[in-house]
């Protein structure tokens, strides 16, 4: 008998191919509802700290695309941990993990209900882990998934942690892209 979460997850994997839009380089690789199917999935792929520069993984409520545009994360942000690439071998695969098992163990009590999932960038020059929430506004829900997760991972006062309402990362990337034009 295997020990059901108390939601499905679906697991992403963002690969960059210049000759493809972003959202087609975005793929779900599979579902689980289990903490058995948790593991064999983590498992099986690859440690994040041995992704290729570029890449992502997803982890997000199954019917949540983990993008921006979705209806459950337009109106949202994320908490963000800035980790310095130096501290990738340390510390990126812990932290990931750590936070994938506070999320889908649903550590957050009722406030885990604004959770959308969960994502982690690997980066030349700072690695990512942040977990995307449905509601900019919600303050109390914000701040109690924020201490939660900052209080479960152990981040000490030297990791850059903050929360950051994704209509905002859209504005930045905007003038990004097009600078790149
Ligand atoms: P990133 O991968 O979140 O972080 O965004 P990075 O800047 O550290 O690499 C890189 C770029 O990917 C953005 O400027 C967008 O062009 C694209 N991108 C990222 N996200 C999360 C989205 C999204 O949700 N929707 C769309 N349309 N593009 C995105």
């Amino acid at each position: 008998q295997k020990h059901p979460l108390q939601h499905s997850w679906t697991w992403w994997f963002y690969e960059t191919d210049k000759t493809k839009s972003w959202d087609e380089n975005l793929k779900a690789i599979t579902s689980f509802q289990t903490v058995e199917d948790f593991w064999s999935v983590y498992t099986s792929v690859k440690p994040a700290s041995r992704l290729s520069h570029g890449c992502d993984y997803c982890v997000f409520k199954e019917g949540i695309t983990p993008m921006w545009e979705d209806k459950a994360n337009r109106r949202g942000g994320r908490w963000l941990m800035i980790l310095p690439r130096r501290n990738r071998l340390l510390q990126l695969d812990y932290l990931w993990l750590e936070t994938l098992m506070l999320m889908v163990g649903e550590s957050f009590f009722h406030y885990g209900g604004d959770i959308c999932g969960a994502v982690v960038n690997i980066r030349p020059r700072c690695d990512k882990i942040a977990i995307w929430t449905k509601d900019a506004h919600n303050k109390q829900n914000i701040l109690a998934i924020g201490w939660k997760l900052k209080e479960g991972l152990g981040l000490g006062p030297h990791i850059p942690f903050s929360y950051q309402v994704h209509a905002n990362t859209i504005l930045k990337a905007r003038k990004y892209d097009q600078k790149d034009e």
